[in-house]
């Protein structure tokens, strides 16, 4: 994407790539522009805090932060910034993604992170929930936002079972 991004896509490995692709794509199709990184809140914790920290002056204004096991992600992210944060658990662990699930949705009072499903359903809501942030003050994006539902809802209506 050339213009600055908006939507900052983080994931704590690689490997969580293939999930927070669903997200990825529906941004392509919004032409929201966006950016995909893989920083850590174990691993490269200075790394993160300093994305997270110049995010705002960049021009970033939602934060998608997917991650698995004890997933303290989107945790740290919304830690430090009050632009909304958007968590996507990712079954990554032999607990399946329920482990990143209560690690996201559990966030103490006060610092909140907003929860999406598990894997790449709750990938896509997140992002469509950016969008959704996005338009309520970006009019042209509504109107995309909007053909996107309504083209879902004519796929619906198009499927045909067997006689
Ligand atoms: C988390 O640990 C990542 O978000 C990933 O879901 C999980 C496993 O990471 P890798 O060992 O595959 O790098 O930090």
């Amino acid at each position: 994407m050339s213009e600055k991004p908006l939507v900052g896509v983080l994931m704590g490995s690689k490997s969580d790539y293939d999930v927070l692709l669903a997200g990825i794509e529906i941004l392509r199709a919004l032409e929201i522009p966006h950016e995909a990184r893989v920083l850590s809140a174990h691993r490269t914790p200075d790394e993160l805090v300093d994305y997270v920290m110049t995010a705002r002056e960049r021009g970033l204004k939602v934060m998608i932060a997917g991650a698995g096991g004890a997933a303290h992600l989107a945790g740290v992210i919304a830690s430090k910034t009050l632009m909304p944060v958007l968590g996507v658990p990712i079954a990554a662990t032999p607990l399946n993604g329920m482990d990143s699930l209560l690690s996201i949705v559990q966030m103490p009072k006060g610092i909140p992170v907003g929860t999406l499903a598990i894997g790449k359903p709750g990938a896509a809501n997140a992002a469509l929930l950016a969008a959704e942030i996005l338009a309520l003050s970006d009019p042209a994006l509504y109107e995309r936002l909007a053909a996107w539902r309504a083209a879902r809802a004519q796929e619906v209506l198009a499927q045909e079972l067997p006689a």
